[in-house]
């Protein structure tokens, strides 16, 4: 349900269900899980593309997984977000290395907000971001509450929550829910594009920007200023920083080795 390919230092991992527009169930939350904790030990790997195998990104929860019409008690859906989808957001913020979400097509439901947890987010042009939730009687999650309301302001979120409409990745662009909408044909090239550059870049300095960035919206000024002190304390400290301006005074390209 998960392909994962290692390149030369980064990752792609795809999500792999494409008949169901890669909608999760178990086994696709518990592949997806073991492959990024590879790639958070991998230290040759410095960058990951998450994308999606098919016509879609992904549809969310796989629905006829846990299908209400079927009787019996009902499912305690809190508990499934406490075991498979709140673990992946967490695990994709912490991980110390910029994950690039390539947005192939319709990210629905839980599927958006997972991609919308990507670090770097570009979607192809016919790509569509629904927060499908209302249609079905639930709320969003997997921060996608959180991800809406930072990004874009309670008007803009709350519409596309409650009238589960799609948003146009172009639009999505437009209104800074993510990085870039590029044409379709492009998407993987631009994906690939990035990936290498991180793959080339300083691994421990974009990891303590991630973390600085991700603090920045819970943070005041007082603490964000005191976090960005410790952590360029940390980045002074590092052979990418020695290596970093060597390099500037020498006139030649960094080597950054990610170690
Ligand atoms: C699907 C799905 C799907 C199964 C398409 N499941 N088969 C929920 C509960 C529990 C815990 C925690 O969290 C959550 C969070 C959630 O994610 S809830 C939201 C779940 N997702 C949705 O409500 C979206 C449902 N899907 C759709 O509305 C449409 O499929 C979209 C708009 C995404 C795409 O529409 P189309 O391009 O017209 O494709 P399609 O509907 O024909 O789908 C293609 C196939 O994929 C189809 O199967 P079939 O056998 O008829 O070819 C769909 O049944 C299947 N599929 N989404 N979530």
């Amino acid at each position: 349900a998960v392909l994962h390919e290692k390149h030369d230092g980064y990752a792609t991992v795809t999500l792999n269900r494409p008949h169901r527009l890669n909608a999760f169930n178990e086994d696709q939350h518990l592949r997806l899980r073991a492959a990024l904790d590879d790639c958070a030990a991998d230290d040759d790997c410095r960058a990951v593309i998450l994308t999606g195998a098919g016509r879609g990104f992904s549809a969310g929860q796989d629905l006829s997984d846990r299908d209400p019409t079927l009787g019996g008690p009902r499912p305690d859906l809190g508990l499934t977000l406490e075991t498979y989808y709140n673990p992946l957001i967490r695990q994709m913020r912490a991980l110390g290395k910029p994950i690039i979400c390539a947005v192939n097509g319709v990210a629905a439901g839980a599927g958006a907000n997972i991609a919308l947890a990507g670090d770097i987010v570009i979607a192809a042009r016919s790509a569509s971001f629904i927060q499908a939730f209302s249609k079905i009687g639930l709320v969003p999650d997997a921060g996608g509450t959180w991800w809406l309301t930072r990004r874009l302001g309670e008007a803009r979120a709350k519409a596309l929550a409650l009238t589960a409409e799609p948003l146009p990745a172009e639009t999505a662009a437009e209104w800074g829910l993510i990085w870039k909408c590029v044409d379709d044909a492009e998407l993987m090239a631009q994906a690939r594009k990035f990936a290498e550059k991180f793959a080339n870049g300083p691994t421990a300095a974009y990891a303590l920007t991630k973390h600085l960035i991700q603090a920045a919206s819970t943070n005041s000024l007082d603490e964000q200023l005191a976090m960005e002190r410790n952590f360029q304390h940390k980045a002074g400290q590092s052979d990418e920083y020695r290596e970093g301006v060597a390099a500037f005074l020498q006139k030649r390209p960094a080597n950054f080795r990610g170690k």
